[in-house]
């Protein structure tokens, strides 16, 4: 994967000194994870003390930033999208955007340095390992005991996947264990679902899976990446969220504890303020960087050295590129909520073969109620790819075809398929739902949802 960096600078303040120990951050899923802060280390977003409430982190732009009007909207945009915290598939859009294909979108860019400043890090290793070319999409890791990157993309020959051969190389990549499925999430997420322990993998991987593009082929899963991933290419969006950047957040909101579920655990609120220099978090066209990078200042939360604090971010990007910035604002009360769901979840699950599955679809129009709309589910499974017809079969076809044209309307539940999973094989299958904001027979896929489950042998 070509395309430009987004790197990440973070610099640590240690509580009550104002010691800044400037540098570049160690790659891992948190910032600050490393061979520095140790391995195990978990970053907050700004104001996290240990007790459990709302964090309501402001972000501002910089008044005298170069294209300060322009960012307004996708700034909103980007945050709205991390408020809502859902994991998508096919979150690389290169198609039916609106992105010029020579021009960078900001949106996808700040959605990205966004997740920078409240604790993620980039689950590959990145430019700050010093890797070059497709060596950077490896897992984040550190150099393990030898002192150099132990890289080898395993029988696959893809990089980043779970065969991947890595030595002594020390993982910092929390996947779900006995998954190890970053496409994937499960309903809980802490410290007895996650873990960065190769122990905890499925018995024939190798190394932690990272939410990579070309990773995500090796599933039924169409152009999937983590926001947090590094690099993007002009023409192309990544504005949703993948399962990994959801789970990693979620990570971090169970706490002290690392438990899900007990009064130490948090959510995180971005509340976009304006025009200003004093937010948790501004945004500046401030030419200080190459691309676009967060640089932030954390503290160890009290004496324990296992979590960071994020004190303040601040986000630099280069204006001497051809960026493109959305004029659309997205907000709940515009967008569809739409939701396909598997067993009455819309997380991914196991089944055995034999258990019952039911799939449903949800739909609430909000203030698009009456527009007209076509409607689309499809099926891939490993015996091919499905799409639901206007006689609410499915049928086999590699090309779209529709559910339904016409209005959008409230659908609280309807049954699209219930049976036992007898007569299907085992594997990973991917279900879709999407509405369109056209009714032209040609899928766009405007708002959608999607869910994946895997049936295991019996
Ligand atoms: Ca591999
Ligand atoms: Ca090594
Ligand atoms: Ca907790
Ligand atoms: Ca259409």
């Amino acid at each position: 994967m070509s395309g430009f960096s987004l790197a990440v600078a973070a610099r640590s303040g240690i509580t009550a000194i104002l010691l800044l120990l400037p540098g570049l951050v160690q790659s891992g899923v948190f910032e600050f994870a490393g061979e520095r802060y140790g391995v195990d280390v978990i970053t907050h977003p700004t104001g996290y003390d240990g007790t459990g409430n709302k964090l309501i982190v402001t972000v501002g732009i910089a008044p005298s930033s170069i294209h300060a009007d322009g960012m307004v909207v996708a700034v909103q945009n980007a945050i709205q999208t991390w408020n809502q915290l859902i994991p998508t598939l096919g979150n690389i859009v290169t198609s039916g955007n609106r992105i010029p294909a020579d021009q960078f979108d900001f949106e996808s860019v700040a959605l990205h340095e966004l997740g920078h400043c409240i604790g993620l890090s980039h689950p590959n290793l990145a430019v700050e390992s010093g890797l070059s070319g497709n060596d950077k999409n490896y897992t984040a890791s550190t150099k393990g005991a030898n002192q150099v990157y132990d890289l080898n993309p395993g029988i696959d020959g893809i990089i980043g996947s779970s065969d991947d051969v890595r030595g002594d190389d020390v993982n910092l990549h929390w996947f779900p264990k006995g998954l190890n499925n970053p496409f994937l999430i499960p309903q809980t997420v802490d410290q007895f679902t996650y873990s960065r322990d190769l122990g905890d993998l499925p018995v024939v991987d190798h190394f932690a899976v990272n939410a990579d593009r070309d990773v995500s082929h090796l599933y039924p899963i169409e152009r999937t990446e983590a926001v947090m991933q590094q690099g993007i290419l002009a023409g192309e969006g990544r504005r949703t969220l993948a399962a990994d950047d959801v789970a990693t957040l979620r990570l971090g909101m169970s706490g002290v504890d690392r438990i899900a579920g007990t009064a130490d655990d948090y959510s995180v609120e971005l509340h976009y303020v304006g025009f200003t220099d004093s937010a948790d978090i501004t945004l500046a066209f401030d030419d200080k960087v190459t691309f676009s990078a967060c640089e932030v200042q954390a503290d160890f939360l009290g004496e324990n050295h296992n979590h960071l604090v994020i004190q303040t971010g601040s986000i630099s990007f280069n204006s001497n590129f051809p960026w493109y910035f959305e004029t659309e604002l997205r907000t709940p009360e515009t967008t569809p909520a739409v939701a396909i769901w598997i067993n009455e979840q819309t997380y991914a699950q196991q089944l055995q073969q034999g258990n019952n599955v039911t799939m449903s679809i949800t739909l609430d129009p909000r203030s698009r109620n009456g527009n007209l709309s076509d409607y689309w589910v499809k099926a891939m499974t490993p015996f091919g790819t499905f799409w639901l017809n206007e006689h609410m079969q499915f049928v086999a076809s590699e090309v779209p075809i529709r559910a339904y044209g016409g209005p959008l309307v409230n659908i609280s539940a309807l049954s699209l398929f219930e049976d036992a999973t007898g007569q299907l094989p085992p594997g990973l299958y991917s279900v879709y739902f999407a509405v369109d904001d056209n009714m032209d027979g040609i899928y766009d896929g405007t708002f959608k949802s999607s869910v994946i489950f895997t049936i295991q042998s019996s």
